[in-house]
């Protein structure tokens, strides 16, 4: 796929393309080159806005999301032609539309598959993967497990309001037990994914929890992610307003934030309330307890170290909360290094190419065993 070749076609959401030169910018800071080798153009939220007007329900999540998202892309230095955003179906799934980068609104659950094909062929892009909780953890469960344990160079943020918004309300994987919806009347008895353990479960070696009442945090913790080479899997908590408001309420109104959210903070000790009073520690069994700082003892507050080689501690810090009801750790779980998807195929390509020569395809479907049916 030549991205700058396709400008408005297949493939491309609104038909904008190129918004600063048409060369491969990835230049550091807020500038990008453009082709002619000129000076860097500053590019601001303009340029990765498409003309499409945001149209989501009032009051709905995703604007924040959104707004945070072109708010910091500039910061990245690369060029919006030089951005592909991937989604599949589902209200999530429409921000593609609203980017002037390329894009594709694919198929549902499966913009990770999509976007692995663009990542591969591609690898000069950044690839951008948007979608819900449905069409990530429903229909696309299986395409976004392999890409994380694939470790394809992909940026996956799946906006997790714990419902089906666009289809009008049905639950979803993350939907609480009990949960009343249009295809639950008498309550969900489905047990529910934590997506950040499903994420390290398949071994990705970038997991993140933020939310859409936080833009600083959420502009950080895209930046890390996109920075991440490899697969980054970020869960945004999203409040869908219309078909199941206030699911994260009790986590992230003003007067409970500071006593329901744990930071984790590299390199820190993890506490968290309005003066560090409460903590998380290892106990005997080296499980992982929340309590008070002043009855765990400071020197036992575990240090978070995003960048454990074995995900077993980002896995139990993910397991503290089994619901958006308790204290809640957001933030960086796991950052770590392994060996990317692309670039490891990418050098057997061209071992093999270097060996045997390019090779013809015509050649290849008609050696050996062939036969011809009469
Ligand atoms: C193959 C297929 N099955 C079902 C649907 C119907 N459908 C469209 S979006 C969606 C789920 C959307 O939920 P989610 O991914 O959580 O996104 P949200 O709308 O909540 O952002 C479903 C079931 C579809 N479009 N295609
Ligand atoms: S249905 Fe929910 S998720 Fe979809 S646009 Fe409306 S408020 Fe947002
Ligand atoms: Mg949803």
């Amino acid at each position: 796929m030549n991205a700058h070749a396709h400008d408005g076609g297949a493939g491309s959401t609104n038909g904008h393309g190129a918004a600063a030169g048409n060369g491969n910018a990835s230049s550091a800071g807020n500038g990008a080159t453009p082709g002619n080798g000129s000076t860097p153009v500053t590019l601001t939220r303009k340029d990765f806005s498409s003309d499409q007007e945001l149209r989501w329900c009032p009051g709905c999540g995703d604007y924040g999301i959104a707004t945070a998202l072109q708010l910091m892309l500039p910061e990245l230095g690369v060029a919006p032609h030089d951005m592909v955003f991937v989604s599949g179906i589902g209200c999530a799934a429409r921000l593609p539309y609203y980017m002037n980068t390329y894009g594709v609104h694919s198929i549902h659950g499966r913009a990770p598959a999509v976007a692995t094909g663009v990542a591969m062929t591609r690898p000069d892009l950044s690839v951008w993967v948007i979608g819900g909780d449905g069409d990530m953890l429903s229909i696309g469960g299986n395409h976004l497990i392999h890409a994380l344990r694939r470790n394809v160079n992909l940026t996956i943020l799946m906006f997790n309001n714990q419902i089906y918004g666009l289809t009008k309300g049905q639950y979803s994987p993350t939907s609480a037990v009990g949960k009343i919806t249009k295809s639950t009347p008498f309550g969900s008895i489905d047990h529910p994914f934590n997506p950040v353990s499903v994420a390290l479960g398949a071994e990705a070696t970038f997991v993140a929890r933020t939310h859409d009442t936080d833009r600083a945090h959420m502009q950080q913790t895209f930046r890390r992610a996109n920075e991440h080479r490899g697969a980054a899997f970020v869960e945004v908590y999203q409040n869908c307003n219309v078909f199941n408001d206030g699911a994260f309420d009790d986590l992230l109104r003003r007067d409970v934030r500071a006593d329901m959210l744990i930071p984790l903070e590299h390199g820190r000790p993890i506490r968290f309330g309005a003066d560090g009073e409460h903590g998380v520690a290892q106990n005997e069994y080296a499980e992982l307890v929340v309590g008070e700082v002043a009855e765990l003892g400071e020197d036992r507050l575990l240090v978070h170290d995003e960048h454990r080689p074995d995900p077993t501690l980002a896995f139990a810090l993910s397991r503290l909360s089994h619901s958006p009801h308790e204290p809640t750790p957001i933030g960086v779980f796991r950052d770590v290094e392994r060996p990317v998807y692309d670039a490891e195929l990418q050098a057997q390509v061209d071992g093999e190419i270097e060996r045997s020569g390019r090779g013809s395809l015509s050649e290849l479907i008609h050696s050996g065993a062939t036969w011809t049916v009469d």
